[in-house]
């Protein structure tokens, strides 16, 4: 059986855990903590997670561990058939993760942790992700799904950061930004949370922040 190893904190971690929910694949979790222990360094290259351990050995990177998936378990697929609607929704999953995601990254030190991020990287951050959340408004036009008429791995991907982008953006800007740029999101988020799979992984992941007391 599948070993998905991380914390439900994570947002990649997240993502991995909805694709194996949504293929109705089994799995077990296991709690690792990103560090730099050579034990972890032996499972995970850079200590990161999520990672899973397979039958075959252990995978890192959560697109390349959602391609596997996909790949090893086709019964319910999360891509569409068509070879170029399959590269819209990577394209999708690209721009969220590169020109969004990892932007916004840099603040999560503030947001989430305790710390503190200058106020340069800040109006950075805050220029960068301006750009990106208007690409990606140019990108989807939720209908009703981020890739179209179908739930994909490109909806998984956005349930998970979609998330993260609001409460960082609210608390660094006082706005959640992505929402003022994409007002669909407020639909798309609510029509996205009666899924079973998304309730579990949001119920798992905010017992972790209402213990950090990130949130109430
Ligand atoms: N590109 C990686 C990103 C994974 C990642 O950044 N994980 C974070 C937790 S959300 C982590 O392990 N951070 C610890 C670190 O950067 O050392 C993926 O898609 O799996």
């Amino acid at each position: 059986m599948i070993n998905l190893c991380g914390i439900s904190l994570s947002n990649y971690y997240n993502k991995t855990k909805l694709v194996l929910l949504e293929k109705g694949i089994e799995f077990n979790e296991e709690k690792v903590i990103p560090s730099q222990d050579p034990a972890l360094l032996a499972r995970s290259p850079l200590g990161k997670i999520p990672f899973i351990e397979t039958e075959h050995g252990t995978l890192s990177e959560s697109q390349v561990i959602l391609e596997y998936l996909e790949e090893t378990y086709p019964e319910v697929p999360l891509y569409p058939n068509d070879s170029f609607q399959r590269a819209k929704c990577r394209e999708l999953i690209q721009h969220i993760e590169l020109n969004i995601e990892l932007q916004l990254r840099r603040l999560y030190k503030e947001a989430f942790f305790g710390g503190t991020v200058s106020d340069e990287t800040k109006a950075e951050v805050k220029e960068k992700v301006d750009v990106g959340l208007a690409g990606l408004a140019r990108l989807t036009q939720f209908s009703p799904f981020i890739a179209g008429d179908t739930f994909t791995a490109a909806d998984c991907v956005a349930i998970v950061h979609f998330f993260m982008i609001s409460v960082t953006t609210q608390k660094i800007y006082g706005a959640d930004k992505l929402v003022e740029i994409i007002p669909a999101v407020t639909a798309y988020n609510e029509m996205v949370a009666t899924r079973v799979t998304v309730q579990k992984v949001v119920a798992d992941r905010n017992a972790v922040l209402m213990a950090m007391g990130i949130i109430k």
